[in-house]
């Protein structure tokens, strides 16, 4: 029997998907910049599938890459050639709320925007949220440890994860979801699944903290002269306003592939060299607030609020719109990266002299000195412009991934970010737990 064959009799025939127009959507990453021919596409519905088909591949030999919403950047969601791609969006089921602890347990494959509207109505929220809401899964979240626009209140996924269901690479399954907040008994397994990018087991089921709802809402977004004034303003929020959540920074470049995608009007009369936008969450109206920061800083050059779903909708759009502007140009080399708080100005006035070509479109999450570098026309000197972006970030003592992780394309600049003995310990954590290189073969480590 071919391995396509026994794997169907796991998951059933219509969940093995070898044909390759279907293939396709599973093979390429959302910016269209990675791909690899899969031999099959598995859709597995619950753990004890994936750990069958685990089993069954590590049987025969076959590197399994794994998929949630296939929303990621660095090329770790699309499989190698001739490797099986396990698809996580069967994984979709949603615990009750537990509302006496703020906890919930999901599947792999539920999406960030499914989870907010399960757990908004009964008084909850979920610490993370990013633009790929719509497709992202908590899953894929949690394996690249993805953070996003709250980090600055609630931390990235590894704070919010707080038990774990995975499969290892020989199809053993572990499970800890107990969710307790205290548990000092040794190695922390969680943590080291979370943001290990599949390269040491599926994440399955997750136990994920919950905080509260907090629906009264303004934002701000406020034109600055530069990097170093939204730095300071943003020093100055974090200060003053207990409720602060978030603190985004993009430019006059990305507003206008913002504007000429979506149509939106001027944010302002006159154009500003940069943006930052700042949002409060509390449960009265938190504008009041906001408006004595903002009245009382030399860094406003102008600025206007919303407290209004709407209005609050409309301001952001002019940051999430980011992505998708920039790849409605063309494929973009993408780097996000991070630098000590105290360094970003510095480093984004050295950016345009440091890409060796290409026009960098540059935004991010300001209070973690996050950047998103998307470098247009550039595609054919990916590798140059990568280099030049993370020796740049490296100078500082910044890392090379932020949050979108190491995937495949940043694999080999790893050495600029962790030590020697860093990568041998990471290493040898993965010959023990995947001594074959089954799992996400050329993620995050070079292949064994
Ligand atoms: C965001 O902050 C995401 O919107 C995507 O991390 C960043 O498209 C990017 O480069
Ligand atoms: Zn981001």
């Amino acid at each position: 029997m071919s391995l396509a064959d026994s794997l169907a009799t796991i998951v059933g025939p219509e969940h093995v998907i070898t044909d390759a127009s279907m293939l396709a959507s599973y093979e390429t990453d959302w910016t269209g910049r990675f791909t690899g021919r899969a031999l099959a596409a598995v859709r597995p519905r619950d753990t004890a599938d994936v750990a069958a088909v685990i089993a069954q591949c590590a049987d025969a030999a076959i590197p399994v890459c794994i998929q949630g919403g296939n929303t990621g950047l660095v090329g770790g969601s699309v499989p190698v050639d001739g490797a099986v791609l396990l698809s996580l969006s069967r994984l979709d089921r949603i615990g009750d709320v537990d509302t006496v602890a703020g906890q919930v347990t999901v599947g792999a494959g539920v999406t960030l925007a499914r989870l907010q509207q399960h757990v908004r109505p009964l008084g909850f929220d979920f610490g993370v949220d990013f633009a790929a809401r719509e497709s992202c899964t908590i899953g894929g979240m949690a394996a690249t440890n993805a953070g996003g626009e709250r980090v600055l209140r609630y931390g990235t996924m590894r704070a919010q994860v707080l038990g774990v269901e995975a499969v290892l690479a020989d199809g053993r399954a572990v499970s800890r979801l107990q969710g307790l907040p205290k548990d000092n008994t040794g190695y922390d397994v969680v943590s080291l699944l979370v943001g290990a990018e599949g390269t040491l087991g599926v994440l399955t089921k997750l136990r994920l903290r919950l905080v509260p709802l907090l629906a009264a809402r303004a934002v701000a977004l406020i034109a600055v002269d530069d990097t170093a004034a939204a730095v300071r303003l943003v020093q100055q929020a974090r200060d003053t306003l207990p409720n602060l959540e978030a603190a985004e920074l993009f430019f006059a470049d990305g507003v206008t592939l913002v504007r000429r995608h979506t149509g939106l009007p001027a944010p302002f009369a006159d154009e500003h060299p940069a943006y930052l936008l700042l949002e409060c969450a509390d449960r009265n109206d938190p504008s009041e607030n906001l408006l004595e920061l903002l009245e009382s800083s030399a860094d406003v050059r102008d600025a206007t609020v919303a407290s209004d779903a709407r209005g609050r909708h409309a301001l952001w759009l002019y940051r999430e719109a980011h992505t998708e502007s920039i790849n409605a140009e063309g494929v973009p080399v993408k780097l996000d990266v991070a630098v000590p708080l105290r360094a970003l100005a510095d480093c984004v006035a050295k950016l345009p002299s440091a890409i060796p070509t290409g026009r960098a479109i540059v935004f991010g999450h300001v209070n973690e000195g996050n950047l998103h570098v998307n470098v247009l026309d550039a595609r054919d000197d990916a590798h140059a412009v990568t280099d030049a972006v993370l020796q740049l970030v490296a100078s500082y003592g910044g890392s090379i991934s932020a949050e979108h992780g190491v995937g495949r394309a940043k694999q080999a600049w790893l050495g600029l970010s962790r030590s020697a003995e860093e990568i041998a310990m990471m290493r040898a954590i993965k010959d023990a737990l995947d001594p074959r290189g089954l799992l996400n073969p050329g993620v995050l480590l070079p292949p064994a």
